[in-house]
């Protein structure tokens, strides 16, 4: 009996071992992954992590990534192969640091690459660059996207062919210094009841270089049908907003930032309002948690990274992957990055 009970403890330990998803590629840090099936493969788009020297602040100053390497999969099981740079910061007009998490689209066979990234004064703005193949090279329009501001652009492709641009992160994003798209030094996120600040949404034009209207935030509901509140840390928005549909209706999904969850919401409009659903991930080694979702043949997917690989230094993570369940009720199974 004693040899079995070790056995079955072995068993767990090995399953659990088991149940760490490995990171995609080990040879750089990447982190932020924006994951999308393009001409029958996978194409990952991720920040490219490095230790840039620059000193730890409560603005991720410390998170100085100069470039982007695409990664492409022929499965999601499969190995990774980095594509190389696709778009460096010295090769972006308007851009003088910190290139932070991006997304890319498609459209009439050519493919976009959204970016933030700060302007000489400091400031996040969101930028897009294009290319003929989904690996790049990119070529970065000369100034950046009227109308946009703050950090983690995410663009997603409706049905109808119409593509929305979602973008924002409170904090070193500087979200928190905009109210109706105006930006004010002085504004920082509310606290207590008052409403929590949401991402921002507009459509893209057909060009997918331009918005085609002024963006609108995205309300996110509680279970009451009320905003949720600015004290609300463990399910207000914080940065890296993702978009999906399933079943008809519309997830929105997005980080806690200092309570570290990934968590989702759904509404029936792409522009919201979204109602409060649930924990996607709970918390990973390292301070930041962003991801994407995608279907691959029928199956679902997280991306997502962590900080394990470094040894729990936070800006240098590693992307990865695990199935995500989405249950027949609409709702998300919540996962356990390391499956505790
Ligand atoms: O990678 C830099 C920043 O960290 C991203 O823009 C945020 O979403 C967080 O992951």
């Amino acid at each position: 009996r004693d040899l079995q009970q070790r056995r079955e403890g072995n068993n767990l330990v090995h399953l659990a071992a088991h149940a760490i998803s490995q990171p995609l590629v080990t040879h750089i840090y990447t982190a932020d992954p924006s994951a999308h099936v393009f001409e029958g493969r996978l194409y990952i788009y991720p920040s490219h992590d490095i230790d840039a020297g620059a000193p730890f602040d409560d603005d991720g100053g410390h998170f100085g990534m100069e470039d982007y390497h695409v990664l492409r999969m022929d499965s999601p099981s499969g190995e990774a192969t980095d594509c190389g740079v696709a778009l460096h910061v010295r090769d972006v007009p308007w851009a003088a640091k910190q290139m932070w998490a991006p997304d890319a689209a498609h459209r009439d066979g050519r493919y976009y690459l959204y970016f933030p990234a700060k302007d000489g004064e400091g400031r996040f703005r969101i930028g897009v660059a294009v290319a003929e193949r989904p690996e790049g090279p990119f070529t970065a329009e000369p100034e950046p996207m009227a109308g946009t501001y703050s950090i983690d652009p995410a663009v997603y492709g409706d049905e109808d062919g119409a593509h929305y641009l979602y973008f924002g992160g409170i904090w070193g994003g500087q979200l928190q210094k905009y109210r109706d798209n105006r930006y004010d030094p002085t504004h920082e996120e509310p606290t207590g009841d008052a409403p929590a600040l949401g991402p921002r949404v507009g459509r893209l034009d057909a060009g997918m270089t331009q918005l085609a209207e002024p963006t609108r935030e995205v309300i996110i509901l509680d279970e009451q049908g009320q905003p949720l509140r600015a004290d609300d840390h463990e399910r207000r928005f914080f940065e890296g907003p993702w978009l999906h549909k399933y079943q008809g209706r519309y997830y929105l999904s997005y980080s806690t930032g200092n309570t570290h969850l990934l968590c989702y919401a759904i509404g029936d409009s792409p522009y919201g309002p979204f109602t409060y659903g649930g924990v996607i991930l709970k918390p990973v080694v390292g301070w930041t948690t962003h991801h994407s979702i995608c279907e691959v043949e029928g199956q679902w997917y997280l991306f997502y990274h962590d900080a394990l690989l470094s040894g729990g230094v936070t800006h240098l993570r590693s992307v990865k992957c695990t199935p995500l369940h989405m249950e027949a009720d609409g709702s998300i199974r919540t996962i356990d990055p390391y499956g505790n």
